[in-house]
């Protein structure tokens, strides 16, 4: 098994991207090798306050934890429900995790996102471009791309596109109607989605989001150039009622109404595409999935 030379911390572990980061992290690496922590409780996962500076560093040293994938954070929706709040978690919260990971050489994961992207963007956001998010959320993500080139130490991020996928919940963002339609679609055979039929964004579905993370975490620090703080990669894009139209060809019968609701204007200031050559070329990105083969996944997972 490729071991690294301490043990491995996820934090935030129990959320939509956790729940399956920690079971490919287990596989690579040993069960025992991996500390999965959330604030919440469940099997197999202990607490861990990323708001608690000193519980951090103890648990880093204490442990031994050499690499961390630090997940715990507010989502855009939710973030703007609680501004102040978006910003301790996921600013405060990151600073300490940062402390600890010095304390003990650690090196971090920390995911970015394409709400770090502003209405002045392209609507095929480039690697680099100016950074100007609307939503206290983007703003939060903007601060952690600047920490993990400033801060020092070996720290890497993804710009995640929305991510799709059937084994936990997603988590109060905006791009959450990519998931809950799949749910809604097989329960009731009807959505009422909450942005506009014609709204496109960047997706990515989760097998994809996995892989990208661990394949950025296996290269050289010394071969990546300050994108690391948050690199574009790109998935697939596609409007709500292109999704409705794929979830079709498997249930002919399902329909989908349109009312958009706040989310619309976090989503409306997002780019629709991202242009991802600099993943491509510096560390040999990849995707996968497209919109159908998605949908395809999605039906037959969540339909066992
Ligand atoms: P999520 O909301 O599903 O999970 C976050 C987890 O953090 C939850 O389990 C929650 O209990 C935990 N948490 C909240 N406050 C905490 C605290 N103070 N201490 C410890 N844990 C705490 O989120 P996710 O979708 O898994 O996202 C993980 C990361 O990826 C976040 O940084 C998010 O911004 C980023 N991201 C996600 C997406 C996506 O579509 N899922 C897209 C772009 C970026
Ligand atoms: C959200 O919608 O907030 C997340 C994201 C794209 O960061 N899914």
């Amino acid at each position: 098994m490729d071991l690294p030379s301490g043990r491995v911390l996820v934090t935030g572990a129990l959320g939509q991207i956790g729940t399956e980061l920690v079971e490919a992290l287990r596989q690579k690496h040993g069960y025992d090798a991996v500390i999965a922590t959330d604030i919440r409780k469940a099997e197999g996962c202990q607490i861990l306050d990323v708001m608690d500076k000193n519980e951090v560093k103890k648990l880093v040293i204490g442990e031994q934890v050499t690499e961390i994938y630090h997940l715990a954070a507010l989502l855009s929706a939710t973030g703007e429900k609680n501004p102040k709040l978006c910003w301790d978690i996921n600013v405060t919260g990151l600073e300490n995790v940062i402390a600890a990971a010095k304390e003990n050489k650690a090196r971090i994961f920390s995911p970015s996102s394409i709400a770090v992207f502003g209405p002045d963007c392209p609507k095929i956001a480039p690697q680099k471009t100016p950074l100007n998010p609307t939503t206290v959320y983007g703003k939060t993500k903007v601060v952690g791309e600047q920490l993990a080139v400033n801060s020092g130490i070996d720290m890497r991020g993804l710009r995640y596109p929305g991510l799709i996928s059937y084994k936990a919940p997603a988590g109060g963002g905006t791009t959450d109607y990519a998931v809950e339609i799949f749910h809604s679609a097989l329960e009731n055979g009807h959505y009422e989605c909450f942005v506009r039929e014609d709204t496109k964004l960047p997706m990515m579905y989760m097998d994809d989001a996995i892989r990208a993370t661990i394949e950025l975490m296996s290269f050289p620090v010394e071969k990546l150039s300050e994108s690391r703080g948050g690199y574009n990669i790109s998935g697939c894009s596609f409007t709500a009622g292109e999704l409705v139209r794929s979830i079709q060809r498997h249930l002919p019968d399902f329909t989908c109404t349109f009312k958009p609701d706040i989310r619309q204007k976090y989503a409306d200031s997002w780019p629709e595409e991202i242009e991802d050559t600099t993943a491509v070329n510096e560390w040999g990105w990849n995707p996968k999935f497209n919109l159908d083969r998605i949908v395809d996944e999605m039906i037959a997972n969540l339909g066992k």
